[in-house]
């Protein structure tokens, strides 16, 4: 058995190592909409030692971890005088999550946890669980942290420990270290995630992004991602949701889907990369998805490509849910450049970059889903063809049999 100096001494080197360990691009996979990356960005080894251990000999001689993390996961992110901020959810052993401020310099690498973890005011009902903040800087002069709040149903029978509620809570911060507790959301329906905030007034109102649903995981007749608008934040009370962006049948988000962060502003309109979620024999699988909305008119959804442009890949598949990949943070920074942060298997956080002019070129261009097998099989037949002339004139295919 090692030391106790020793095992210290190694546990703090390998967490230095692993903070700093550069990142690059992964080379062997490409789809021409945006790059991934070799490493996440932030796991559960990445949480400070002090946030595990406790470090004095007295008290804990053996060094044992006493309070350990599971994963790290699903951030909001923003991007402030030439620093990435990721608020990222962070879960212990003990199964619940809390918010953690993580900075870069650059977006892909070097990620580190601010000395503390956020200290989020509870209303007086309390949170059970805290997650997938997402940030928007409203045009308000505010930054706003909306996120997933969940409590134990109160109608659950005595034996159901599992049946809960989950709503939207609301923060506000100027600096990241103070957050003011707002009002938790309210709407119509029995249930909501993945609530984002619309980061201007619309008809002088404030406009969220929602996802009723009628229970806990399922969205029942919940029909999509929804939109509705609130005259205050304090408190955001909304009326009727309109659903923008359907859930359908035989897709990938057939199932459910939910707003990722929020839109961003383009010439061409206001993009949303988003996830979709479908059924199969291994459970439920969670892919990104993009899509655009008319620039005066937010609610009108008007490109939207078949499929997903990001699903799991590889080491990404396998975790404690395994199959899921899910984005609630995507910055831009100074230069244009397009940082999706997104979390696989509900385990780790990575990130994928690319810019506007490709991701719009994506959105506009990009065949819709044709709905049918034979349709899709027409679909692909005309890009074959076109192909076939332009081969044989490429000097890129020389030398490749057309
Ligand atoms: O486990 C996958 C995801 O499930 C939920 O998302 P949704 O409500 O869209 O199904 C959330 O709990 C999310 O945190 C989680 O990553």
């Amino acid at each position: 058995m090692n030391t106790r100096h020793e095992r210290l001494t190694r546990l703090l080197s390998r967490h230095a190592a692993l903070v700093q360990r550069p990142n690059a691009v992964d080379e062997l996979w490409n789809n021409g909409v945006c790059q991934r990356y070799r490493h996440p960005v932030l796991t559960h080894e990445h949480v400070p030692i002090e946030w595990r251990y406790d470090l004095d000999p007295a008290t804990n001689p053996r060094l044992l971890e006493r309070l350990g993390i599971n994963a790290v996961f699903n951030a909001g992110g923003l991007y402030r005088d030439g620093r990435f901020l990721l608020v990222a959810r962070v879960e212990g052993v003990d199964r619940k999550s809390f918010f953690a401020v993580a900075e870069s310099p650059n977006g892909i690498d070097n990620f580190r946890f601010w000395e503390e973890p956020v200290t989020l005011p509870e209303t007086d009902d309390p949170d059970t669980n805290v997650y997938d903040m997402r940030l928007v800087e409203h045009e308000d002069g505010c930054v706003y942290g909306l996120f997933c709040t969940e409590r134990r149903d109160p109608s659950a029978a005595p034996g159901d420990t599992s049946a809960a509620v989950a709503q939207c809570g609301i923060v506000r911060t100027r600096d990241f270290l103070k957050w003011e507790r707002l009002p938790d959301f309210r709407s119509p329906s029995p249930q909501q995630r993945n609530v984002v905030l619309h980061p201007e007034f619309v008809d002088g109102k404030y406009a969220f992004y929602t996802r009723p649903q009628d229970g806990f995981i399922s969205a029942g007749k919940g029909g999509g991602i929804g939109w509705a608008l609130s005259g205050s934040i304090d408190p955001a009370v909304v009326g009727e949701e309109i659903i923008i962006d359907q859930r359908v049948y035989h897709t990938i988000k057939e199932l459910k889907n939910g707003a990722g962060a929020a839109p961003i502003k383009t010439d061409a309109g206001w993009l949303h990369i988003a996830h979709g979620v479908r059924s199969c024999a291994a459970g439920l699988r969670y892919v990104l998805y993009a899509f655009l909305c008319d620039l005066k008119d937010p609610r009108k959804v008007i490109a939207a490509p078949g499929g997903h442009f990001l699903a799991p890949h590889g080491e990404e598949r396998v975790g404690d849910v395994s199959n899921v990949l899910f984005t609630n943070g995507v910055v831009v920074d100074s230069a244009g450049t397009v940082f999706i942060y997104y979390a696989s298997a509900d385990t780790r956080l990575h990130v994928a970059t690319s810019d506007i002019p490709t991701l719009l070129d994506y959105v506009q261009n990009t065949p819709s889903d044709a709905g049918r097998s034979a349709a899709c099989v027409e679909q692909r037949l005309d890009l074959i063809r076109r192909n076939r002339a332009f081969r044989k004139m490429d000097p890129a295919s020389a030398g490749h049999r057309v």
